[in-house]
């Protein structure tokens, strides 16, 4: 496919300023009726007006009331053109599209079966073209008036963006039911859903005084699990007022459940669709990971109501305009609601695990592309996380009361329109009276910069000088990066643990008042004052900028920062720190027995500190996974990392034995079913120090056993089978068999019961995931069942998924063909499990490419797939 370049945006000469769209609704033929009031920009007479539409039949065209005389419009398979209209007009269409054979997901489709199932909508990106007739790009905005048809005892729900508008019998069985939306909007953002669906409800009066209807929906089966994601909507809004000063802005705020989604979820004006499996929680259900992904990703979701929706993307290179500023409201919402320390070090291990390596690969792109073939494939870790980590880093630099009055005037001076980043940045800057435009180097320019630290401390003058060098290497793919703005959040310890005060001189660069240094250069030093003794350096603080760190650190002050540190992440990352160091060793031959008790009793130290919060002592406990102790490494041999990480975790389980034992005895004053953040912090630790004992002994396989009997939570039920599976217990298979009878009617509990089998490090993962495709439960159409079994194994399995024997290889290939039959979004998807390929060892690199190079070369490659492929190979 052609591309479509950045550089070539031209603003649309049509505009559309307002569209009615009438749905008879039928699962196998629906006929949409539209209606747009189109306006040619004055001075660009003679454009053609060009609408996007792609597998619409055509059943009727008008415009200004009559018919359009052939010579003056032209159909093809992806557009409809009018030819010589009038400045201003009114172009009716009529188009039946056929919902129940929508197998890819991406326009009106049906969840579930025809009998039974429901109809809804996913537009975003390029989904509405497969609608109607329509300018399918984000900065074409129009007021939107939807009525809806359908026989009621089938559809008896039916729900469009915006207000309701009215409702009533349309004979025949059938009813009809509009709605308004005030707010101008693009495309993507529309949404309808028709069918059988349950409803759970509250009210909310917002800041502003309005009452608004929160709604919650799901099919029979599910709504009894809707309850936690009602409430997580409720502090969402109220969270979005005190922290960003923004208000809901319709009178109903309507959720609605699937189980069949490409996405997470969709923040459509008004009419929020989820994937089930970031909506539905209880505790028979849900792990406590879920209920914290439900709160965080109906944040997210509910967040893009003002960043995405009432001020939206000129065009999608700006993607991460949108998405980049709402992960990171979704992160502070997360963090002041639930545990920041916890959150953080999550997002930096998906940073690690998933965003480094993107951006050292083959697919690496700037958080602002340049060019695409297939915006889909843009929904990618580098646009997400990367993009959060540039707004984080802003809001480091600018303070939050500089960030906040920042983030206002970006609302007020562009609420209703479709802008760019350096619209953004513009009003940060002009808020806080800063030039920020060296800021978009960020987000044009990829790879992962390095920053290397050194320091010299003069006894003589009590002096502590700390040089901060960065570089953005050069690789095959690009050339050597420009320096960018880093804050770099800084402490210095004492030997006693105390922390110093950072006192730079006046000719160092500025300091912030709470240690943030800005590195804006290739190379600062700054010289701090007042300091007796060798320091302690803590750097990065919170993770406040993506980078590698290359600091030289004796492990012994690490251990001090253990200790000490009073950001719950520094203190982590010098654990973690100390941890990588030893595998690193292992895996070079080098291990000495004498390095490992720096560590281990590191954080023995933190397990024994009664007030430590017990979410970040499981974090310690927890070993980066094989994934991210590859990363950086050339060659990579999986095999060899598996063994180096295995034998790493079984001598911290030895080591600890006593303390693990410890923790896991100490009495808990806590009901096993309750889901707030210091029960789900409790549960955590234990199945840590659980899973960790079954690796040290198989004597403590019984306590595993106890559990598994005794479970009355989902979490401890599937943390004590994973114990079982990993340790090849003789009772692990019928375990297994247990798990999936007691769950057999929950598709959701049953995706994870795939995965468990689908990362389990066996000989023969890629036999038994192979028969697992054929389980009667798992659906090759629905995305979930594809994710939980088969990313899973790729992502997750490098051990399976990497068998020298190339086994892995061609499973997950021969699954993405019959994917990319179905669903092309899910099989670009999973073929971004190839894109590392050159970073493997000889064999299985020229497996990998073997495998790429087989798939490109079938006939029928859809877009997203032959994109991901051939950036892979370029
Ligand atoms: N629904 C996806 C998200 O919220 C894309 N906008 O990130
Ligand atoms: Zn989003």
């Amino acid at each position: 496919a052609l591309a479509v370049r950045l550089a070539d945006y031209q603003a649309p000469a049509w505009r559309v300023t307002d569209v009615e769209l009438v749905f008879d609704l039928d699962p196998e033929a629906t006929v949409v009726e539209a209606c747009l009031r189109v306006e040619r920009d004055a001075g660009t007479d003679a454009v053609p007006l060009r609408l996007d539409g792609e597998s619409l039949e055509l059943l009727a065209l008008e415009v200004d009331g009559g018919p359009l005389p052939a010579e003056r419009w032209r159909l093809d398979e992806r557009s409809l053109t009018l030819l010589d209209l009038p400045a201003t007009a009114t172009v009716r269409t009529r188009a039946r599209i056929r919902p129940a054979a929508n197998t890819a997901l991406q326009g009106l489709y049906l969840s579930g079966s025809a009998a039974a199932g429901f109809l809804l909508t996913q537009c975003e990106a390029e989904g509405f073209r497969r609608i109607t007739w329509f300018p399918d790009r984000p900065d074409v905005l129009a007021r939107y008036t939807v009525t809806l048809r359908a026989d009621r005892a089938r559809f008896p729900v039916l729900l469009a963006n915006g207000n309701a508008a009215g409702a009533g019998d349309a004979g025949g069985g059938r009813h009809w039911a509009r709605f308004v939306d005030p707010h101008p909007k693009p495309s993507y953002l529309f949404a309808l859903v028709a069918g059988r669906l349950e409803r759970i409800e509250d009210t909310f009066v917002t800041a502003e005084g309005r009452r608004v209807g929160v709604v919650v929906h799901a099919e029979a089966d599910a709504i009894a699990q809707c309850g936690w994601a009602l409430d997580c909507i409720k502090q969402a809004m109220r969270w979005d007022e005190a922290r960003f000063g923004r208000c809901y802005d319709l009178d109903a705020f309507h959720v609605v459940a699937t189980h069949d989604f490409t996405m997470g979820a969709m923040e459509n004006k008004g009419l929020n669709i989820f994937n089930s499996k970031y909506l539905l929680a209880d505790i028979e259900q849900a792990t406590d990971d879920d209920f914290r992904h439900v709160l965080a990703v109906v944040g997210h979701e509910y967040f893009h109501n003002w960043t995405g929706n009432r001020v939206t993307c000129r065009d999608w290179f700006q993607l991460s305009l949108k998405e980049g500023l709402t992960v990171y409201r979704e992160q502070e919402f997360e963090s002041d609601v639930a545990s920041r320390t916890l959150r953080r070090i999550e997002d930096v291990r998906t940073l690690w695990r998933a965003q480094f390596p993107e951006d050292a690969g083959p697919l690496a792109h700037p958080v602002r592309p340049l060019h695409y073939s297939a915006i889909d494939n843009f929904y990618t870790a580098t646009v997400y996380e990367k993009g959060a980590e540039i707004v984080r880093m802003l809001a480091t630099a600018l303070g939050r009361e500089g960030f906040r009055r920042g983030l206002d005037l970006y609302f007020s001076r562009h609420d209703g329109r479709a802008v760019t980043i350096e619209d953004f940045l513009a009003a940060l800057g002009a808020a806080t009276g800063r030039d920020l435009a060296p800021w978009l180097a960020w987000y044009a320019q990829p790879g992962t910069p390095e920053l290397v630290a050194s320091g010299r401390h003069d006894a003589q003058a009590q002096r502590y000088a700390l040089t901060l060098r960065q570089r953005t290497p050069a690789t095959a793919n690009r050339p050597e990066g420009q320096a960018l703005p880093l804050p770099v959040a800084t402490a210095l310890f004492g030997r006693d643990g105390r922390r110093l005060p950072l006192r730079a001189d006046a000719a160092s660069p500025p300091v912030s008042d709470d240690g943030v240094l800005l590195l804006d250069g290739a190379e600062a030093t700054w010289q701090f004052e007042g300091v007796a003794e060798p320091p302690v350096v803590s750097l990065l603080r919170g993770y406040s900028a993506p980078v590698r760190l290359h600091q030289d650190v004796a492990a012994a002050d690490l251990a001090l920062l253990a200790r000490h540190e009073d950001d719950g992440f520094n203190r982590w990352l010098a654990v973690d720190t100390l941890g990588r160091r030893l595998f690193a060793d292992i895996l070079a031959g080098t291990a000495s027995p004498a390095a490992l008790p720096l560590w281990t009793d590191a954080i023995a130290a933190v397990l024994g500190d009664d007030g430590i919060d017990p979410a970040l002592a499981a974090e310690l406990l927890t070993l980066p996974d094989e994934a991210t102790l590859s990363e950086g490494r050339v060659p990579v041999d999986p095999e060899a990392v598996h063994v180096a990480r295995a034998r790493l975790e079984t001598a911290l389980a030895t080591a600890l034995e006593p303390d693990l034992l410890r923790c896991l005895d100490r009495p808990v004053a806590v009901a096993s079913q309750a889901i707030d953040a210091p029960a789900q912090a409790r549960r955590r630790l234990r199945n840590r120090c659980m899973a960790l004992l079954a690796r040290a002994a198989p004597t403590h396989l019984e306590r595993v056993r106890l559990q598994w009997r005794e479970a009355v939570n989902l979490t401890d039920r599937l943390a004590a089978l994973a114990c079982l599976l990993q340790a090849e217990a003789p009772d692990a298979p019928a375990a297994l068999d247990d798990f999936a009878t007691r769950h057999a009617s929950q598709p959701l509990v049953l995706d994870k019961w795939f995965s468990l089998q689908a990362t389990a490090a066996r000989d023969d993962a890629a036999e038994r995931v192979a028969a697992l495709t054929t389980h009667p439960a798992f659906r090759w159409e629905n995305p979930n069942k594809v994710y939980a079994l088969l990313l899973a194994f790729a992502l997750r399995n490098p051990r399976g998924f990497h068998r020298a024997d190339g086994a892995g290889y061609r499973l997950i290939a021969e699954s993405i063909t019959r994917v990319d039959a179905l669903t092309p979004q899910v099989a670009a998807r999973l073929a971004t499990s190839f894109g590392g390929w050159r970073r493997y060892e000889p064999v299985r690199r020229a497996q990998m490419r073997h495998e790429i190079e087989r798939l490109r070369a079938r006939p029928h490659v859809s877009t997203d797939l032959a994109d991901i492929l051939d950036r892979s190979l370029a």
